[in-house]
């Protein structure tokens, strides 16, 4: 099984080289790919000095911060184009533990997508407030009754795909931003009727750095849920008065 890790970074020097060194230490068979959208504080340099000297770290250099959704795409692109068998998504701020992903490929065997998740028996998150608990919480139970899904933690970063669930989405329709294209592509691996299996992770906030996260992306994701939800509704009933109105 050949694996890549895809890091998106952006303003991440501080934390960069220490969640890779950790990435390399706790599992050395993944090749890694930073996806840096040309951060002003030298990330780009630090990532390709780290491939120079390491075979197994690649780096995909973009013109300018377009989002955390769009560097994935890339990262999927370049991965897919490389042949590898699973593709895992982890954030470069440390909150993702590279010493729990085993669990996750361990997990991916059996799955098509699998999630790193807080919000079930054995997942945790550490230093967070309780607001911010009680929102991302919420957020995951009104996504997950709207959308009809079946994962408790929609918004999470921390996945592994197996590359055939990339290669049978469309990667093109995929536009949203932030917490936003996480719930995107929970919702479109469901349609599909693929397996989503979730594993508990204890998710670390941020020490080191500062969030990319703004009030806009959790609109946006609140936005999306909601129109995506009703949309799926007024399409199954149109499909029951259709069916009715036949003889
Ligand atoms: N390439 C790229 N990476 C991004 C962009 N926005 C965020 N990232 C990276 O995506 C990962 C998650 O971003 P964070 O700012 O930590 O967002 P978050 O984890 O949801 O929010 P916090 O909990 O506040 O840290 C980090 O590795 C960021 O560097 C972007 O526009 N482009
Ligand atoms: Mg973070």
């Amino acid at each position: 099984m050949r694996v890549v890790t895809i890091i998106p970074t952006f303003n991440e020097i501080e934390s960069l080289p220490l969640t890779l060194a950790r990435l390399r230490k706790a599992v050395p068979e993944s090749d890694v790919l930073i996806v840096d959208d040309n951060s002003p504080d030298g990330t780009g340099a630090f990532a390709d000095s780290a491939a120079a000297r390491d075979p197994q770290v690649f780096v995909l250099h973009r013109t300018g911060k377009a989002g955390l959704g769009a560097a994935y795409i890339a990262g999927f692109r370049w991965g897919l184009d490389r042949d590898y068998d699973v593709l895992v998504e982890m954030d470069a701020d440390g909150s993702h533990r590279p010493e729990q992903l085993p669990a996750l490929l361990e997990a991916v065997d059996g799955a098509d997508l699998v999630i790193g998740s807080r919000w079930i028996p054995g997942g945790s998150v550490v230093n967070w407030p309780v607001h911010r608990k009680l929102l991302s919480r919420a957020g995951s139970t009104y996504s997950r009754l709207m959308l009809g899904l079946p994962v408790h933690d929609i918004t999470a970063g921390f996945r592994a795909f197996r590359r055939g669930t990339l290669e049978s989405l469309d990667l093109t329709q995929v536009a949203s931003v932030g917490y936003g294209f996480q719930v995107d592509m929970t919702f479109r691996v469901a349609r599909l009727g693929l397996t989503i299996t979730e594993v508990p992770i204890t998710f670390v906030e941020r020490e080191l750095g500062d969030s990319k996260m703004s009030g806009n992306i959790v609109v946006e994701a609140i936005g999306n849920v909601t129109k995506w939800g009703l949309a799926a509704r007024a399409a199954k009933l149109s499909e029951v008065l259709r069916s009715r109105r036949r003889p």
